[in-house]
């Protein structure tokens, strides 16, 4: 029952006993740390982090622990608690997003590539001697709620402390995005890197994705007896499938055809004459998704700075009707997740990340919030559709050294 589903999960402690107790019993001794990194849900400003814009992700309570600790003997060594019994290890001379072969695209390229991309861009960590990890996730997978990000950062957190290299969030985080667009191979933004690496708790983050300047705005929903619920509709989402990939460059053929760096440049005033200058329609819906998005971004955080959150209802369905609309990254389960809690309520709802399956949120007052995630449930149950899985997010910590 969705009922069931709505309390808050636990902020990393479970994670990290279970974490260490796996890591013991694999490795034959006590990890040398544990460090958690969070996947997120984003407020608002969807497909705008790749064309330079602005973003309004929230961490989730929801973590990846890495227990870990050094090698040096230029072995590899990883497993997670969510992938069987298989050990994987590599030789750390040979990582290179061909050799990995067989896990590319499987869930060791992201650690593996995470190490790749130390060792290319930090001096330090050349000399890299290996190490034995185990995770263990509560980051919902294949949902859009990053548990790619979350574990490329928590794995990138715990190297460069055992290492003592000292890298900053945004480190951590550009780190991450290289081993995911250059190892693994999916052309993803920095929303997800940053959001796991940057966000603090009772805030969301907003960013600007060219220069990375970012502000924690304050966002106690609880306080305000509000509820942002996340759905996920279990419709599993890849990114890796092309549809991204062709978005993307859609919105970058567009900006060169405007004579722009990204269409973050296009401002909202001039929208119109920019879409008229272009000749290809097939771009023209792209353009007007980024630029307006950008703009609802800019209305969340005015609406936010200024204390009145119930207001940000209709620029989150906005942004929902834009994706499904325009930029043609919605999916039936997600447009009904928007349909069926607005039908009863729900002061907005928007799908959230990639999109093409993956999670919804939806803002409600948190004395509905039971009755408009049974009404979501049903609405599934009527369309045919598997039960989602309804939860509530409470917006946690970035990424963290937990001992
Ligand atoms: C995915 C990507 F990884 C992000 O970089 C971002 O583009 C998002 O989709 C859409 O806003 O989560």
């Amino acid at each position: 029952r969705a009922a069931e589903g709505l309390g808050a999960e636990d902020g990393g402690g479970a994670g990290a006993a279970a974490a260490a107790a796996a890591f013991a019993e694999l490795y034959g001794e006590q990890p040398a740390g544990l460090w958690a990194a969070p996947g997120r849900v984003n407020l608002i400003g969807e497909h705008t982090d790749y064309n330079d814009g602005f973003v309004m992700p929230l961490a989730l309570p929801h973590t990846t622990v890495a227990a870990a600790r050094r090698r040096d003997d230029g072995v590899l060594r990883l497993h997670s608690g969510d992938a069987g019994p298989r050990l994987v290890e590599l030789d750390v001379n040979s990582i290179d997003p061909l050799a990995v072969g067989g896990d590319r695209g499987g869930w060791a390229a992201y650690p593996a590539g995470v190490v790749w991309a130390l060792r290319r861009t930090v001096p330090a960590f050349a000399d890299f001697g290996g190490a034995d990890i185990h995770y263990e996730s509560t980051v919902p997978t294949g949902a859009g709620l990053s548990s790619s990000a979350a574990l490329e950062v928590s794995t990138a957190l715990a190297l460069s402390d055992l290492h003592g290299l000292g890298l900053d969030p945004v480190r951590l985080a550009k780190v991450s995005q290289h081993a995911e667009n250059d190892f693994v191979g999916v052309p993803s933004g920095i929303m997800d890197q940053m959001a796991s690496a940057c966000c603090t708790a009772g805030h969301v983050l907003h960013l600007d994705t060219r220069d990375l300047t970012e502000r924690a705005v304050p966002f106690d929903l609880a306080a305000e007896g509000l509820t942002l619920l996340v759905v996920d509709t279990q419709v599993k989402h890849a990114l890796g499938d092309g549809e991204y990939a062709q978005r993307r460059a859609g919105c970058e053929a567009a900006a060169r055809a405007l004579g722009v760096p990204a269409l973050r440049d296009v401002p909202y005033a001039e929208l119109d004459a920019a879409l008229a200058r272009l000749t290809d329609p097939a771009v023209r819906p792209f353009v007007r998704h980024v630029v307006t998005e950008d703009r609802r971004v800019e209305e969340c955080i005015a609406l936010l700075d200024a204390g009145r959150t119930r207001d940000i209802g209709p620029v989150l369905l906005a942004g929902h009707a834009s994706l499904r609309d325009d930029f043609r990254v919605s999916c039936p389960e997600l447009d009904v997740v928007v349909e069926s809690s607005v039908a009863v309520g729900a002061l907005g709802a928007r799908m959230t990340g990639g999109g093409f399956g993956g999670s919804a949120i939806v803002l409600v007052e948190t004395d509905a919030a039971e009755a408009v995630a049974k009404a979501v449930e049903s609405a599934f149950t009527a369309a045919d559709f598997r039960p989602p899985r309804v939860f509530p997010a409470v917006p946690g910590a970035g990424a963290r050294r937990l001992r």
